[in-house]
């Protein structure tokens, strides 16, 4: 019997435009979907080059007004990869026109867009997801399947760092094309909503809800000339941001984010200690995780270097042979494959809009925090 179609339509066609891209069209090669997805469109404003990503990307048609294509009969789900101002107004249309929806992190500017998108979902009952692609890192589902197992014990620390270099320069321009991310009433913040929220989702994931932070941020270049209107202005992002927490299972951490850290360029580590068990992740050596078990032989004991890369691996039987690495552009491929199942299953697929707002609401108490210069309870 052939499968079902879904038929995708994806706005915004940047470096996370062709993530996603890759994702539609390696899921159903390497996973056996309950659909077969199309790649009916892609939309952006600039009509040339929506055609040329169309066509290399094997997209069947495009647009250039989003509403168009949330309004057509054959598009099934929209996807929403264009800059953070965007989420909120389309993927509230996107609900109430019955659509599923994949929205890029972070959900919303701030927790107030994220709530808005999360009530338009829930209202319209329709699938969605956030795109926190580092949870499908075969290593870090298999961290997530370690802690659940209970092997960790209590836990009384988590240590996250994000680190990049890219802005350093005070020559960088803000706003437009590639530079979006530094324009504050775009972005909604800097490296708080861009990088540290996806340490937030990732710890939240792996070790319960934050209940509290305590956080300091830094603009350390403070006027840029804007792109689109020439002038020299202020900066309104934060370059830098860390912050203390307690978590609701009682446990102590430690968050940094950065686009200052010379020579780093994505350096996201995590490191998890419990009572039996320790863990360690880094972006840089994303197969691998170190981890050490105290309830080892004293004589052995000692750190474990796991190359994550064997069949009964998460995610790795669909992939090559044992032994063979995957990369980054398969986190993507995975959580489209776990959304497609889910949806097959009539099932959720995490992290949801509800659960991408929680980072939301830890994104905005950091941000107050550092403000207040007090300790924020976490919103709900
Ligand atoms: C920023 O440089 C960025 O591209 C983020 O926006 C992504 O979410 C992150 O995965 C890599 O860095």
């Amino acid at each position: 019997m052939s499968k079902k179609q879904l038929n995708v339509g994806l706005i915004g066609y940047g470096f996370m435009g062709r993530t996603h891209s890759n994702a539609f069209l390696q899921a159903g090669r390497f996973f056996d979907l309950p659909y077969k997805v199309n790649l009916k469109a892609v939309c952006a404003r600039n009509a040339d080059r929506v055609k040329a990503f169309a066509e290399n990307w094997g997209y069947e048609s495009s647009e250039t007004d989003w509403r168009k294509l949330i309004e057509r009969a054959d598009i099934d789900l929209i996807d929403i990869a264009s800059p953070n101002d965007t989420h909120a107004e389309i993927a509230i249309a996107a609900a109430k026109a019955g659509k599923m929806v994949m929205c890029e992190k972070p959900l919303g500017r701030n927790a107030d867009e994220a709530r808005a998108m999360v009530a338009a979902v829930e209202a319209a009952k329709v699938p969605n997801t956030v795109w926190y692609n580092y949870r499908r890192v075969p290593a870090v589902t298999m961290l997530k399947n370690l802690l659940d197992d209970g092997r960790f014990g209590r836990i009384f620390h988590y240590r996250a760092k994000f680190l990049q270099d890219w802005t350093i320069s005070q020559d960088l321009p803000q706003g437009g094309e590639g530079l979006w991310r530094f324009d504050v009433s775009v972005a909604g913040s800097g490296v708080t909503g861009d990088l540290l929220a996806h340490n937030i989702d990732t710890a939240m994931w792996l070790n319960g809800p934050i209940k509290e932070v305590s956080a300091v941020t830094e603009t350390f270049i403070k006027e840029r000339k804007h792109n689109l209107t020439g002038d020299v202005q202020p900066v309104g992002i934060d370059d830098a941001s860390l912050f203390l927490c307690r978590f609701e299972n009682g446990s102590l951490a430690s968050f940094e984010a950065t686009r200052y850290a010379r020579g780093h360029k994505a350096l996201y580590t995590l490191e998890i200690n419990g009572e039996h068990c320790s863990a360690f992740w880094d972006l840089h050596d994303l197969h691998r995780i170190q981890y050490f078990d105290h309830r080892d032989e004293g004589i052995v004991r000692g750190w474990r270097n796991i190359h994550v890369s064997d069949g009964d691996q998460p995610y790795l039987k669909h992939w090559w042979v044992p032994g063979l690495q995957i990369g980054y552009e398969h986190t993507f491929t995975h959580q489209f494959a776990d959304f497609v199942t889910a949806v097959g299953e009539g099932k959720t697929c995490a992290p949801t809009f509800r659960e991408g707002m929680a980072t939301d609401l830890v994104t905005d108490a950091v941000l107050k925090s550092a403000k207040t210069r007090q300790w924020e309870a976490v919103g709900q």
